[in-house]
């Protein structure tokens, strides 16, 4: 079985390794040669612990190997990114440029799967595409919906035994893709049709960015009451019933802060609840920006003096290195852009260089300031000691008591 990965990025290039590690003939594609050469090399391009080992042993034994152009394969996968273009709209041009490379090479009896979050019928349109070109091939491929849950940093673990959700255009389709997955799917693989799959990827990070603007909002709310937010969602959650998660400085990384929209775009009437979420957890970010700037202007005019802050943590959740699409991010820019007078120290301590902040080791940072903001709550930062003499900012619940 010879199959063909679209897209080496943080989803297609671990999925290929992994097929590739259970039996699959694999060629992935991408379209940045940089990445072609780098996989090509045995050297991962993307930040996921244990995976260059995979990809060295893949390589070398010849099951793997990359290319910026696709070959015949038994069965396609398009892992390609969906962006947004204008306001929130789902950009699926990534989607139907990998679909048009493949489609020449598309012979009877092939699986045709798309992976990427893509918006309500996709596939159903990626099958007109085919068809339109390939009258020939109707009734005779295979097209399927199979969207990834694995969580960056647990990748290699989530791959192999997440369940999964898997959508065809018809059932001999989604039997021939649930054939393909369980060479390395120890999950269970559920069958369904293409858009409940494309919907249920969508449902998954909506349900979560909900459930986080509730506790966002829950801290609003405490800020103001003079509660301490985190004592009061551990007591809730020792209701039976009850599993609130824990606020922060608002909602980052590359899915759950995006697929909600693609569900509002396409039900902007219906999707009342997905909207507020995604209003909510983006002015949570605005709202702790605006804190540190007052307390900045409050310490001086206190002190007389300009403060040192320390930012503490850039990342986009706890213990990672990865800061796209970080909240923590934008509020140091954003605060450090906007009083540019003020000291600053930035602290990410899963990172050694940044080309843009000069970073400061973390008990360096907490011993020098005067205000402290806790951007990420990365674990290093819970071994330090509460200080009384700091103005300390928690937005990530290091001192939860
Ligand atoms: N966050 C909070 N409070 C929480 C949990 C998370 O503020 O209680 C924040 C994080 O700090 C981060 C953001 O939410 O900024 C997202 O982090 P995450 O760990 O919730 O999720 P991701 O984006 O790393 O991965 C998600 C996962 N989806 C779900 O848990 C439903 C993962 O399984 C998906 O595969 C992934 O999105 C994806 O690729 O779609």
């Amino acid at each position: 079985m010879k199959a063909c990965f679209m897209g080496l990025g943080y989803i297609g290039l671990p999925t290929a390794i992994i097929a590739a590690k259970h039996g699959v003939q694999v060629i992935g594609v991408d379209i940045n040669p940089k990445v072609v050469e780098m996989t090509n090399a045995g050297k991962l391009h993307i930040i996921e612990p244990g995976m260059e080992e995979m990809l060295q042993e893949v390589v070398k034994s010849g099951a793997l190997h990359a290319s910026t152009t696709p070959e015949v394969a038994d069965a396609y996968f398009m892992v390609v990114p969906t962006p947004f273009k204008g306001d929130h709209e789902p950009d699926i041009s990534y989607v139907e440029a990998a679909t048009r490379a493949v489609l020449p090479l598309l012979k009877e009896g092939d699986l045709y799967v798309i992976e990427s979050t893509s918006p309500v019928g996709t596939t159903d349109k990626m099958k007109d595409l085919i068809f339109s070109e390939r009258p020939e091939l109707k009734d005779k491929i295979y097209i399927a919906y199979c969207p990834e849950r694995v969580l960056p940093g647990n990748v290699i673990y989530e791959l192999v035994h997440n369940d999964r959700v898997i959508g065809g255009m018809n059932e001999e389709s989604t039997t021939k893709a649930i054939e393909f997955y369980s060479q390395f799917v120890q999950g269970t693989l559920h069958r369904t049709n293409c858009k409940t799959a494309e919907m249920c990827k969508l449902t998954e990070n909506s349900s979560r960015d909900v459930q986080i603007a509730f506790a966002n909002e829950l801290s609003l709310i405490c800020d103001k009451a003079g509660i301490n937010v985190w004592e009061l969602i551990n007591l809730a959650n020792k209701h039976p019933r009850v599993n609130i998660l824990q606020p922060g400085c608002g909602v980052g990384g590359h899915c759950i802060a995006v697929d909600p929209y693609f569900i509002t775009s396409d039900f902007p009437m219906e999707s009342k609840i997905i909207a507020s979420a995604r209003n909510i957890n983006n002015y949570k970010s605005f709202w702790c920006a605006e804190k540190v700037q007052n307390e900045m202007l409050k310490f001086e005019l206190k002190n007389g003096r300009k403060p040192w802050v320390a930012m503490m943590g850039l990342a986009f959740k706890p213990n990672i290195d990865d800061l796209r699409e970080s909240p923590a991010k934008q509020i140091a820019t954003k605060v450090m852009q906007s009083c540019n007078n003020a000291q600053f120290m930035i602290v990410e301590p899963n990172i050694e260089t940044h080309n843009v902040f000069k970073l400061t080791d973390y008990k360096e940072a907490y011993e020098k300031a005067d205000i402290i903001v806790f951007l990420t709550a990365h674990d290093p930062f819970k071994s330090l000691p509460y200080r009384e003499d700091k103005v300390i900012l928690d937005f990530c619940g290091i001192f939860k008591k």
